[in-house]
């Protein structure tokens, strides 16, 4: 059986998951890809074989053969469409962040308790990376003690022009606030915002710390620096009580020539974690097939957009804000 997936939104993200699923994952075909330039949506579907590319993205949601629902369009609108798709009865795989605040998110998680059931995988992809899950599994096997704290380092090598401060913090922190609820198996309690000197080459507050607290009494301390220059990084280095947990370089080719040795970086979020996209979608697919939810969920999504909120008013306040979040539903437990 094969899965038909109509996917909403041709941008950057939405194109490399038509190219992903088209080409990387089992048991699915594209159907139809809508973009709001519909050009774009057309020039997407005609590279991946998608049987059409329109600027329609109800008509794709209710299409008969969309078996699936990728949702890749503004962070402003993947609410409504993940919505839109619970009610059709359609499991959905939304991109990150579930919504802009935790208000607009919990909408979806209504839908779904109303609907009954699981329809939304949230697209934090890093779940699915090798290194983070490693880390994850090597914590659990209790060899290093307790994880103490939690550093990670989040670099793009340009921040769009549309982006702000609080956008860093709602768009691209948002994963490190995954991944340390994964990896920790905690919750965020508390958040703090410190801004450093801001690059000439910024166009807003950059870099910035942001420093959470854990119910578990952990620290994570997060650098954000969008306008790095010189490339995509991330990092993240558990420390733990007898030892400390990070992973390896990403590229495996090394040159060594006039007198230096080199690993070269990817420009951007998509050649980085190439494997836990591919793994995602095909994990996504897979869960259509046998009704086990995977990855994060949309009450995750909601949890991460509650510390967002929270870290949004820590960076104009300059407060620490404590992150109060409403009472976990048993679908999600
Ligand atoms: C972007 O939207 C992503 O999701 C990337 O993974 C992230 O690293 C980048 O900072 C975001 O802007």
């Amino acid at each position: 059986m094969s899965i038909g997936v109509g996917i909403i939104g041709a941008g950057v993200m939405g194109a490399d998951h038509a190219r992903i699923i088209a080409g990387q994952v089992a048991g699915a075909h594209l159907v139809a890809i809508s973009d709001a330039d519909e050009a774009r949506a057309k020039a997407v579907a005609q590279e991946t074989g998608a049987k059409r590319g329109v600027n329609d993205p109800l008509g794709v949601i209710h299409d008969p053969a969309v078996g699936a629902v990728l949702i890749a369009s503004p962070d402003s609108t993947h609410a409504d469409f993940a919505i839109a798709c619970i009610k059709a009865g359609k499991p959905v795989l939304c991109e990150k962040p579930l919504a802009p605040t935790a208000a607009e998110g919990l909408r979806v998680v209504e839908a779904e308790l109303s609907a009954g059931r699981r329809f939304v995988q949230l697209g934090f992809m890093r779940r699915f990376d090798p290194g983070y899950t490693e880390m994850k599994s090597l914590l659990n096997s209790g060899a290093y003690g307790e994880a103490l704290a939690f550093h990670c380092i989040h670099r793009n090598a340009t921040a769009p022009a549309h982006f702000d401060s609080a956008a860093a913090i709602v768009n691209s922190c948002v994963h490190e606030v995954d991944i340390s609820r994964f990896v920790l198996s905690a919750e965020l309690s508390a958040v703090r915002v410190i801004k450093a000197k801001r690059s000439k080459l910024a166009h807003f507050d950059d870099p910035m710390l942001v420093v959470f607290e854990t119910d578990k009494g952990q620290l994570v301390d997060v650098e954000l620096f969008l306008n790095a220059q010189y490339g995509y990084d991330v990092k993240g280095e558990l420390i733990c009580e007898t030892g400390t947990i990070s992973f390896g370089p990403t590229s495996n080719t090394e040159i060594r020539s006039a007198g230096v040795t080199a690993t070269s970086l990817a420009p951007d979020w998509r050649p980085r974690f190439a494997a836990a996209y591919r793994i995602q979608n095909q994990a996504w697919i897979r869960s259509i097939v046998t009704g086990q939810p995977a990855g994060s969920s949309v009450w995750d999504g909601y949890v991460a957009t509650t510390v967002t909120d929270a870290g949004v008013k820590a960076l104009h306040t300059g407060e620490t804000v404590a992150i109060a979040y409403e009472k976990r539903p048993g679908l999600y437990s």
